[in-house]
């Protein structure tokens, strides 16, 4: 093996913006790469329409591609919504069955997971870590008034796939209301909103 893949490194991340100061890939997500995901789609083809915005951002840390590999990854939502639905990633599930942890750097989020008809919504602000069990469906929402920038650790090689979401939804939406956010569940979904705590034990 090249040895460069094999050997420790460390890396800085800038928390208001989730940049890796040692280096990494950077992507980004316009609202039209979520096309057909938010509820009010008469407000998503308007926002589209006059500049599709940026809804988040991120960046992967240079980890080998390589089994038992830990993977490091950024994601900066910005602040802002379509109609009163907040901005949210699109949602995956990974193709292992392998967990994933969501830690929270900057600003004020939540991390929604479904697995069948379950559906548990964790708040997440700095220092809360979010942990993600395999097979479990999850999105991220900013809820805040400033970024929410979050960091994920997974195993390299747990891959995405995000055609069950975009067919079935998260089965549940986070909306602005008078109480800052309501998560309101789909009909025939279980909204479990006690950080997900307890329930398993
Ligand atoms: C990587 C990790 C995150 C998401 C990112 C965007 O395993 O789960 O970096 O990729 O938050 O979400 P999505 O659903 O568009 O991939
Ligand atoms: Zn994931």
């Amino acid at each position: 093996m090249d040895p460069k893949l094999d050997w420790p490194q460390v890396l800085r991340l800038e928390p208001r913006t989730g940049v890796v100061e040692r280096g990494g890939v950077a992507g980004s997500r316009r609202l039209s790469g979520l096309a057909g995901l938010f509820s009010d789609r008469e407000a998503e083809r308007a926002a589209i329409a006059a500049g599709d915005p940026v809804v988040y951002d991120g960046m992967t840390a240079p980890i080998p591609m390589l089994e038992g590999h830990v993977g490091v990854a950024t994601t900066r939502i910005l602040p802002g919504s379509v109609g009163s639905e907040f901005y949210m990633t699109h949602g995956h599930v990974h193709v292992r069955p392998e967990g994933e942890t969501y830690t929270c750097l900057s600003g004020r989020g939540g991390l929604l997971l479904r697995r069948g008809t379950s559906v548990v919504w964790i708040e997440m602000e700095p220092h809360f870590v979010g942990c993600i069990p395999p097979g479990w469906w999850h999105r991220t929402y900013n809820i805040g008034n400033e970024p929410f920038v979050f960091v994920a650790h997974y195993p390299r090689l747990s891959g995405h796939d995000y055609a069950p979401v975009i067919e079935h939804g998260m089965g549940a939406r986070v909306f602005k209301s008078a109480n800052a956010y309501a998560v309101v569940p789909d009909a025939g979904m279980r909204l479990d909103m006690d950080r997900g705590i307890g329930r398993h034990v």
